[in-house]
């Protein structure tokens, strides 16, 4: 693809209905020196076909209208755990994360902290105005000392606040990273400097070096309140005696050999080693159900979803299962949803359940009142239930713990439930593929598997009408 043009920017922004060719930052503002220089950068070393950049929240987070290259929108703060799994997924791009310094220096440091760490083979472009600027020019980490802000009105007081925080400074205690610098957009000798460093980075990238983290201080003077050259002058002269300029490391040209990160196996690469069942296969004639298994921990009530989603994965139905439990290890309660599908499905959540199993009387408290109509709940016989399920759906009471105990195997209740499901055919699944997923969830005690089948079809050949 070497022969697409290299423009760096594209020509005109579609942006808010219109077709401007103006971007959205104020005059004066760094963060417009900063992307100009970016696209050039990835331009002039015919990377824009390879770059992948992780946009933050802040107000570069319309650099996608800009730069012409693939881009990811990451949450607010969250741009170097995006850019981790973008470089791993895709170790022959070049990753770059752009964030501000409410993004990286407050919500997101420890992920960028831990990024830098593990040396994750991506290039971090920080920009530090010293404040949030698109959320109205609030105190960040790196506000200076006695600097107003909205939240300082009076100036920041470190006896409240602490002092700014060194970003590359404390980097660069990190063994990992090969380059770590601070630049600045102030002046023009600035921009020159700060273009060089941004090249390198993105050259650090472009030869798979590891992981490179370039500060630039930028004026806001929305948010300072200043005209653009007296925000400069801030910048200069206030801002650099807080944080100086200068390189921090730079072992990328120690002939360092290229770092390659090995591939995480992806699901399906996993699920191929465990066994030889084929990815979901779309079949839209499969009418789509929705469970929730709720009681409390320790009940076997997220295995029992496991083994209804692992009875559709094997039966190559589309499958979600999705926990939920509060803080206890036991006892807490506990709930887990599980979709089966005929087709991709959309989201995990199950807020109208076809089919719920309930093991105690707070489950059936909180969640049979949301079964669909021509839905059935499935709860334990010693469930004292008072309300009556909702119109429509079928109630069937089981004495799942009450059998289990007799057949000796108290903890086996989750698998009397299964029983149920399967003598009320309540699953769309088959039951060869039921029983194999349960013997499946005792792999590491084939023995148990064994039992809990013949448990199953005992429970089920029971009459409790
Ligand atoms: C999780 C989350 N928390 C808070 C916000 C609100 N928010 C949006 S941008 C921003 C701060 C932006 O400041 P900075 O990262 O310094 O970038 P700048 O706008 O100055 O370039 C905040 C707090 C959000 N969008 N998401
Ligand atoms: S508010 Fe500040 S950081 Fe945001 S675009 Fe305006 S000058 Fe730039």
């Amino acid at each position: 693809m070497a022969n697409i043009e290299q423009r760096g920017m594209y020509e005109s922004f579609p942006r808010s209905g219109k077709n401007v060719s103006y971007t959205h930052y104020c005059p004066g503002c760094g963060h417009g020196i900063i992307n100009k220089l970016i696209a050039e950068a990835c331009a002039d070393l015919g990377l824009q076909d390879r770059t992948i950049f992780v946009d933050p929240v802040g107000c570069g987070v319309f650099t996608y209208y800009y730069w012409d290259a693939a881009h990811i929108s990451a949450a607010h703060g969250r741009a170097s755990a995006a850019a981790t799994g973008v470089s791993r997924a895709r170790p022959d791009a070049v990753t770059i994360a752009y964030q501000g310094d409410g993004d990286l220096g407050a919500i997101g440091f420890n992920n960028a902290f831990q990024a830098a760490a593990r040396g994750e083979r991506f290039g971090c472009i920080f920009v530090n105005n010293s404040l949030y600027g698109m959320t109205g020019g609030q105190m960040a980490p790196t506000t200076l000392d006695g600097e107003t802000t909205t939240t300082t009105p009076f100036g920041r007081d470190p006896a409240l606040t602490g002092h700014p925080l060194h970003v590359c400074e404390v980097f660069a205690q990190l063994k990992a990273p090969v380059y770590i610098a601070r630049v600045s957009v102030a002046d023009t000798k600035r921009i020159m400097q700060a273009k060089q460093a941004i090249r390198k980075v993105f050259e650090i990238q472009r030869d798979r070096k590891g992981y490179a983290l370039l500060e630039i201080l930028a004026p806001c003077p929305t948010n300072f309140k200043m005209t653009p050259d007296k925000a400069a002058a801030f910048c200069i002269n206030e801002m650099e005696a807080e944080f100086p300029l200068g390189v921090f490391r730079d072992s990328a040209g120690e002939g360092l050999a290229p770092r390659e990160i090995p591939r995480a196996a992806s699901c399906r690469e996993l699920f191929a080693e465990k066994d030889a069942v084929p990815p979901a296969a779309d079949d839209p004639s499969f009418e789509e159900r929705r469970f929730k298994f709720a009681g409390y921990g320790g009940q076997g009530i997220l295995s029992l979803g496991l083994c209804i989603a692992e009875a559709a994965r094997l039966e190559r139905r589309h499958t979600l299962w999705f926990p939920s439990y509060g803080p206890e290890q036991r006892g807490g309660s506990a709930n887990c949803s599980v979709v089966v599908s005929g087709t991709p499905i959309g989201s995990p959540a199950v807020e109208h359940p076809d089919v719920l199993v309930c093991m105690n009387q707070p489950a059936y408290e909180r969640f049979a009142g949301d079964v669909k109509k021509g839905g059935t709940i499935i709860v334990d016989a010693t469930v004292p239930v008072v309300a009556d399920p909702p119109e429509g759906v079928r109630l069937v009471r089981w004495p799942a713990v009450k059998m289990a105990e007799e057949f000796g195997v108290p903890k086996a209740a989750n698998t009397m439930m299964l029983a149920a499901l399967k003598k009320f055919k309540c699953t769309g699944l088959s039951d060869e593929n039921l029983e194999t997923a349960l013997v499946a969830s005792f792999k590491k005690k084939p023995a148990l598997g064994e039992k809990n089948r013949e448990l199953l079809r005992a429970a089920e050949a029971r009459d409790h009408s």
